[in-house]
């Protein structure tokens, strides 16, 4: 008799609501993506040539998310978008511009005027000795004056490694407009400014790291790892994510490590399906692992190679191996609604990664296209034909000049605007469907698993029915 596993997809369940003690807005949606890497939002967008260059990585990770950039792009390239993410949120500026003592004030004049800086740091050698502004030099008619008799000598700074929030209350409370940073001899190694501060202000969700620079991620392959992983590093990349169509394979366990072997970076590996492979790349090094054979929307995989399984088995099956190492798994693909994503985490995943419902966004680098006259962006699988002709082959497993046997269609969704207001609709959805299970976290929630399996008629029953749309929802459609 044949042997045949039953398997589940999104659509196949639904949680059991149980008894809350808290309001859904009380929900915290604090993840570990990988290693050290907290979000705080459990959304990561995929590395798709339509879904993530620097400008979702930017947005998305300023909500609290993370972008990872693709590599249909030249490594250099990819480093640039990388390094452009890394960019937009300064926090300390590491050699900022400063004046030695002995210096007169037409001396700082200059610098201020050449520079555009308006405050800098004194120094005696390395060791701060003061700051000078605009504010100190304004009643100053001697140009010929030392800077150290005109300079602010009581000084407010932080000493040793400060926090987004210590360097916060210092500017709040004693309303200065730079900070400087020493070490414990005096000596000067930084210096944060009141407008960096203020970004980090508007955006307190931001997913940051150490350094409070925004997180964001880099896909890499098993043959590109070597050249890409240098020149990502230098731009300060937090994570690679390996990315192929089949992670439980030689060449995948091989590149990672590889990576762990030359590179001091946390590797996401994938893509798997069950808890074999999860086993299997957590045993090869990875820090995370991502999961999903087949579910994405613009995916052909299950069909023109006839494998695959259905996705929320799939996360659960790897969860249950991964949970046990500690370490965190990423549920990649087929996420249609808010409601997805609390299945997905119901299952074990820390957080999810998405394509489809970011390709329609502003953000996407995709074509905008109008038909039948509306807004469209235009979304493919990095297994279709257009994508394979710029580079994308070998995810699946093709050589360069293979004629392609794609695993992906081309298609387009309809623009959804800006990511903020979106992302917003996915994230209070997941906190509401957290309020119905009684989870006040992601790790209560990854530890629910609290499903029913529905008929065709209780799908039915569940989405709109019976009833003309005439004012449709942000968070709802029905293709
Ligand atoms: P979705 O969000 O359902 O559109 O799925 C996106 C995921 O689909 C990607 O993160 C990736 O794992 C997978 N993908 C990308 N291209 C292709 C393909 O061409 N088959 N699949």
């Amino acid at each position: 008799m044949i042997q045949v596993e039953e398997k589940y997809s999104y659509d196949d369940v639904l949680l059991i609501p149980s008894y809350a003690d808290f309001l859904p807005g009380e929900a915290s949606v604090k993840t570990r993506l990988a290693g050290d890497i907290w979000l705080n939002a459990p959304i990561i967008s995929a590395a798709m040539d339509t879904v993530t260059e620097y400008q979702m990585a930017i947005a998305l990770a300023l909500e609290g998310g993370a972008g990872v950039i693709h590599r249909n792009l030249s490594p250099e390239e990819q480093a640039q978008q990388v390094g452009r993410v890394k960019r937009y949120l300064n926090w300390i500026i590491s050699s900022p511009v400063v004046v030695q003592k002995g210096q007169t004030v037409a001396d700082v004049e200059k610098i201020m005027t050449d520079t555009g800086v308006t405050g800098l740091p004194v120094l005696d050698g390395t060791i701060l000795c003061g700051i000078i502004t605009n504010r100190d030099m304004r009643f100053c008619s001697d140009l010929s004056q030392k800077v150290e008799d005109v300079m602010t000598t009581n000084l407010i700074l932080e000493r040793g490694t400060p926090t987004v929030e210590t360097a916060r209350d210092k500017f709040d409370k004693h309303r200065i407009e730079k900070l400087p940073v020493v070490d414990n001899g005096g000596h000067l190694t930084g210096l944060i400014t009141v407008s960096d501060m203020e970004k980090h202000k508007n955006f307190p969700m931001a997913a940051i790291d150490d350094s409070g620079s925004l997180v964001v991620g880099a896909a890499v392959s098993p043959n590109d790892y070597m050249q890409r992983i240098p020149l990502l590093k230098a731009k300060g990349c937090n994570f690679v994510v390996l990315d192929t169509a089949h992670g439980n394979s030689l060449s995948v366990m091989q590149a990672i490590e590889g990576i762990k072997k030359n590179f001091d970076i946390l590797v996401v590996g994938g893509n798997v399906s069950d808890g074999d492979g999860a086993r299997r790349l957590i045993d090869a090094g990875s820090d995370a692992i991502k999961v999903g054979v087949g579910p994405g929307s613009i995916c052909t995989t299950r069909i023109v190679a006839g494998i695959g399984v259905p996705q929320l088995s799939a996360v659960y099956e790897s969860a249950e191996v991964a949970q046990k190492f500690d370490i965190p798994v990423i549920a990649d693909g087929g996420i249609k609604y808010s409601g997805d994503i609390t299945k997905a985490i119901a299952a074990g995943a820390s957080c999810i990664m998405v394509g489809n419902l970011f390709a329609g966004l502003k953000e996407a680098p995709g074509k905008e296209v109008i038909f039948e006259g509306r807004i469209f962006k235009q979304y493919r699988g990095m297994g279709s034909i257009g994508a394979i002709k710029e580079g994308s082959g070998d995810r699946y497993q093709m050589k360069k000049d293979d004629e392609p046997v794609p695993e992906g269609i081309e298609g387009r969704v309809p623009f959804k605007g800006e990511l903020k207001p979106y992302l917003n609709q996915l994230v209070t959805g997941l906190q509401k469907g957290m309020g119905y299970c009684g989870c006040r976290t992601i790790e209560q929630l990854r530890s629910y698993k609290k499903f029913v399996k529905i008929s065709s008629a209780g799908l039915r029953e569940s989405h709109a029915h019976d009833v003309n749309i005439t004012q449709e929802a942000p968070n709802y459609s029905r293709y």
